[in-house]
């Protein structure tokens, strides 16, 4: 099935959307072997609310809709953001991007942002933008943030760098986008690895190979968490001491290591349950602990799953990915971006895009990005 690279970028975007959208309905949900039926039961209350919006539209006459909305979170608010700024400025342009974030923030405060996040947007707007990556490198007693929200925006930047098939720069402008809120290594190699994510995805042809793609997200993040590692080693330490160990059995290269385990979990004959996920690649607000959890989810939904038989690839990979529980939204809606990226346009639902908020304006973003990776 040939997807058009357009079709592609809007799938990525309003895939995004989507997954943050539903994700959001179960947001700090606890993984339980009913997960998935809950889910289930949520997209028929979409449909349901999606044929009640056409009936209405085909009547215009009749009642005007105030039809259910599944309302989209900090991830979407932060990743249009990312988009916006990267168009208006056809790069990466830091006090914008700031300018950006603050202001959504403070226009609709109510989208559920982290915890310590909304400092950064203080201090941004009180010192007019001036130093745009100062804010982020004082958190948390100056060793930056190492949440997921880099991570959670970074989709538009794969898209955006897609043209120059270049790791490096795209690595660079991951980490740049990233820093303006998060300055800890984790929270930027987890942007880096899910911007990877969405690159590759983009390029997928034919049969999508999970050991390949495993792999060339493994060769780019040994290279990241060899930079880090004795900086790791030394936390590591640090922490182990401070807990009275004499010494840290923690990995000095997390990422690649939890990727390894996906091909495990992936080859293994007995699905993961729920808590081996949990334990193993993570589901909470930690970039560590979410974005292999997404990657986990976009590869595991093209086998069989119990109740998603009847699916198509993005579906299932939005459904399962919200069934592993914790930070829902979040690892939905990096999930989407990387399975919209692959399988496009064409396998997101009309209901799911007829009833998120935000999607006309995500495909719209999609469209600008994908003429700017035409131009040269
Ligand atoms: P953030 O930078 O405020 O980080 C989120 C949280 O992670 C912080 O509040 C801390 O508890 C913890 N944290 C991060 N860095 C450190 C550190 N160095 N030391 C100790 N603790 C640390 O916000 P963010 O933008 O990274 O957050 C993104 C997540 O929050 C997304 O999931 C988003 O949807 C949102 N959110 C999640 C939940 C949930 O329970 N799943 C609820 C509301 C909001
Ligand atoms: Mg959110
Ligand atoms: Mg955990
Ligand atoms: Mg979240």
């Amino acid at each position: 099935q040939a997807r058009s690279l357009l079709s592609r970028y809007r799938g990525c975007l309003a895939g995004a959307v989507i997954g943050d959208c539903v994700g959001a309905v179960f947001e700090g949900a606890w993984a339980d072997s009913i997960a998935i039926v809950k889910i289930i039961k949520e997209d028929e209350k979409i449909r349901e609310a999606a044929e009640k919006r056409k009936r209405e539209n085909e009547n215009p006459d009749g009642e005007v809709s105030n039809g259910e909305i599944w309302t989209f979170t900090d991830d979407t608010a932060m990743a249009r953001s990312v988009a916006k700024s990267l168009i208006k400025h056809n790069g990466f342009n830091a006090r914008d991007m700031a300018r950006r974030f603050s202001e959504e923030y403070f226009n609709e405060r109510f989208r559920g942002y982290g915890g310590s996040v909304t400092v950064v947007f203080q201090k941004l707007q009180e010192t007019e933008y001036e130093n745009p990556f100062e804010p982020a490198k004082k958190q948390f007693e100056g060793q930056g943030s190492y949440g997921n929200g880099g991570a959670m925006r970074i989709a538009p930047a794969g898209l955006f760098g897609y043209k120059d098939n270049d790791f490096h720069r795209l690595r660079d402008l991951a980490k740049d986008i990233t820093n303006i809120t998060h300055s800890h290594y984790q929270a930027i190699q987890g942007a880096v690895l899910q911007a990877y994510a969405v690159d590759l995805a983009l390029r997928v042809e034919g049969h999508l190979d999970a050991d390949e793609f495993l792999n060339d997200l493994i060769k780019q993040m040994k290279l990241m968490e060899k930079e880090t590692e004795r900086f790791t080693k030394m936390t590591n330490e640090k922490v182990a001491r401070d807990r009275g160990e004499e010494r840290s059995s923690a990995s000095e290269h997390p990422y690649c290591d939890k990727l390894e385990k996906i091909k495990t979990f992936l080859k293994q004959e007995a699905p993961p349950s729920p808590e081996e996920i949990d334990e193993e690649l993570g589901t909470d607000v930690s970039a560590l602990e979410s974005v292999p959890a997404a990657i986990f989810a976009f590869l595991y939904a093209t086998k069989d799953i119990p109740y998603l038989e009847n699916r198509n690839l993005f579906e299932k990979t939005v459904m399962y990915a919200i069934s592993l529980g914790g930070d829902t939204d979040t690892i939905a809606t990096m999930a989407a971006a990387i399975a919209g990226a692959c399988y496009g346009e064409e396998q997101l639902p009309e209901h799911w895009k007829l009833c998120c908020e935000g999607v006309d304006d995500a495909l719209e973003d999609a469209e600008q990005l994908y003429n700017l990776s035409q131009s040269s």
